[in-house]
């Protein structure tokens, strides 16, 4: 079981993002179906790749990067980047929507798809929902069919290239149909749950699910 990092103090980011939470700022009301429309309601589409995070960045290269999944499945794994790089590899492009309300679209990733992922490490029955856990202290919760999604992925690549720390590099998830909060940077661990519990965002004012089109961003109480 992979130690566990208390996330760096609240930055002033993190205190405005809570206060937003609170006052439920840029919510439109608006639903949107990606049927119809490519932006979800209340974003805006940005060219360049902003970074967001708790404003600490970890330091961790590919040859000290490891991967501990664990928790409620029938084959627990401890993998180095090398054993991440030996699955099958997957290729996505995908939007990103991030709740403090720009987008980014055509992002080319690489990397483990969690449908892969999940063959390797065989959830047993109980587990229905999953937490990330970050090298930063960082942590997000998702229910499991979320974290199954279609093209959802541990991505090492992006645009072909070795994905960036300041984006979470060596490793980071990727689950593209909800808001950008669920895609831990800098992934060191995947929990398999029977209960579902909140991470860093969750526990202050974001939604537990994050859905962008249907605007899940704070939670409701
Ligand atoms: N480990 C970690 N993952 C994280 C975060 C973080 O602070 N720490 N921030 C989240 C948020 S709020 C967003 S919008 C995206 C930003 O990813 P980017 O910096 O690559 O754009 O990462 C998410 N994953
Ligand atoms: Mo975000």
């Amino acid at each position: 079981m992979s130690e566990d990092h208390e996330p760096p103090p609240e930055s002033k980011l993190t205190r405005s993002k809570e206060r937003w939470a609170r006052e439920g700022k840029f919510l439109t009301g608006k639903i949107t179906r990606p049927e119809d429309e490519r932006l979800p309601p209340g974003q805006h589409l940005t060219r360049d790749w902003p970074v967001l995070d708790l404003g600490f960045l970890p330091n961790i290269s590919r040859e000290r990067w490891r991967l501990d999944v664990y928790g409620a499945v029938e084959n627990p794994l401890f993998w180095d980047f090398a054993q991440l790089l030996a699955q099958k590899q997957s290729q996505f492009v995908s939007d990103i929507h991030c709740v403090t309300t720009w987008s980014r679209y055509d992002n080319q990733w690489e990397g483990l798809s969690t449908s892969d992922l999940l063959a390797a490490c065989r959830p047993r029955d109980e587990a229905r929902f999953v937490m990330l856990h970050s090298s930063d202290g960082y942590t997000t919760n998702l229910a499991f069919e979320d974290f199954a999604a279609d093209t959802a992925l541990l991505a090492h690549s992006w645009s072909g290239k070795p994905l960036e720390a300041e984006h979470g590099g060596p490793v980071r998830l990727v689950v593209p149909h909800l808001y950008f909060w669920k895609s831990a940077k800098w992934l060191k661990a995947i929990e398999f749950l029977g209960d579902d519990a909140p991470g860093y965002w969750e526990v202050r004012g974001y939604h537990n699910r994050g859905d962008p089109w249907s605007e899940q961003r704070y939670s409701d109480d």
